[in-house]
């Protein structure tokens, strides 16, 4: 069975886009592949945090992907810092890793300029060396990536096949090794087409756990009335309340033109589970006012069975840690695997 490993960094509230452009499309990935999915918190200091709020969100990720599907019986769920081989996967691969591979990564330098260059903690630009870390630890097939961490796995593939080239095949033979390539190189697994949840407050940046303000994102625990006010509170566009709605001023999908009504029709696709035509349908000769009541309904319906399964969860420590306890042993049989072949191929005296 081909392998797949995910996962959500717990640096604030899961909101609707880490929902529907990472974890639903886990629930069908699990079927048919061998699926690890992790709390990404070893990434979430990368950037100054409180450490009261990573322990909780990494409680509530934890809870949430059960909550949203995912299947302990099919999937193994973790937290990455319970895998110990994680970080030392780290130091091995950084020693193959260029220095300038690191520098030209598109998300440092935007994430360090923000952060004011002087503040940046090093860990900000090694980030990429502990995602190729998490990866190639699993010989994972593929990784789903959005198109921000495009670049980050073509990094893990020119880093794998370069420490398959140093250490692998004959020299790894030589020390006793079965030879060959010591890690697999993984495919990108691009999602679905849509599946890039926009911000409330603007729609040309992604919807994101970072961004100051809480009205620009629907988070999975987000209570009816929070939801239904920033659905009435979010950006629309000057199309907005035009009447009587002329067809050419419908509510409509790929105006690039109309970044806001693009996010909140495919948003109401996806939670409506509809199809794209259906909802072309439904919405020609809306106006934002009666669009929004439909889509907040729809947003409320979908995420009702989440919170109520969440609660359910989130309230029973003794099962949750169960659940990571058990994903963690098995994630370390194989990343232990994975890291006694590259000590021993980098020539380390074996333990
Ligand atoms: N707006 C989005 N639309 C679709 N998918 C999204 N993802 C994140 N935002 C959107 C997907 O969620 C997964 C986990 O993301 P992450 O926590 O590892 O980091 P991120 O992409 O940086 O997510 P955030 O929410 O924007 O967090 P912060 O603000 O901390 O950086 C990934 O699969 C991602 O594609």
């Amino acid at each position: 069975m081909k392998r797949i490993v995910s996962g959500v960094q717990p640096t604030g509230s899961i909101h609707l886009g880490n929902y529907l452009g990472a974890i639903k499309n886990w629930i069908a990935l699990q079927n048919t592949y061998d699926t690890l999915f992790f709390i990404v918190d070893l990434h979430a200091i990368t950037l100054p945090y409180d450490t009261r709020e990573l322990f909780k969100a990494t409680r509530d990720t934890a809870a949430l992907y059960l909550a949203c599907g995912v299947d302990t019986s099919k999937a193994s769920v973790f937290v990455q810092s319970h895998v110990r081989a994680h970080v030392e996967l780290m130091w091995l691969l950084s020693s193959a890793t260029p220095i300038g591979w690191l520098n030209r990564m598109i998300q440092f330098k935007e994430k360090s300029r923000k952060a004011g260059d002087e503040n940046v903690g090093v860990a900000l630009l090694t980030y990429p060396v502990l995602m190729a870390s998490d990866i190639l630890l699993y010989q994972s097939d593929f990784v789903p990536v959005g198109e921000d961490q495009k670049q980050h796995l073509e990094l893990t593939r020119e880093l794998a096949e370069r420490v398959n080239n140093l250490y692998g095949g004959r020299k790894w033979k030589k020390l006793g090794g079965r030879g060959g390539a010591i890690f697999k190189v993984p495919e990108p697994l691009i999602p679905p087409a849509g599946a890039r949840v926009m911000s409330l407050t603007d729609g040309l940046s992604k919807m994101s756990k970072s961004a100051p303000s809480d009205q620009s994102r629907i988070n999975l625990l987000d209570p009816k009335d929070v939801i239904a006010n920033k659905i009435k509170r979010c950006k629309t566009d000057s199309f907005s309340g035009l009447i009587p709605n002329p067809p050419e001023k419908s509510l409509e999908f790929d105006n690039p033109e109309r970044p806001e009504c693009n996010n909140l029709l495919s948003v109401y696709q996806l939670v409506s589970g509809r199809t794209k035509e259906d909802v072309t349908k439904e919405c020609q000769g809306l106006n934002w006012g009666s669009f929004k009541p439909l889509l907040t309904d729809a947003l409320i319906e979908h995420l009702h069975p989440i919170q109520v399964r969440y609660e359910e969860i989130i309230s029973d420590s003794a099962y949750l840690d169960s659940v990571l306890e058990e994903g963690a042993s098995k994630a370390a049989e194989i990343a232990d695997a994975t890291l006694k072949n590259v000590y021993q191929a980098m020539g380390f005296l074996q333990r």
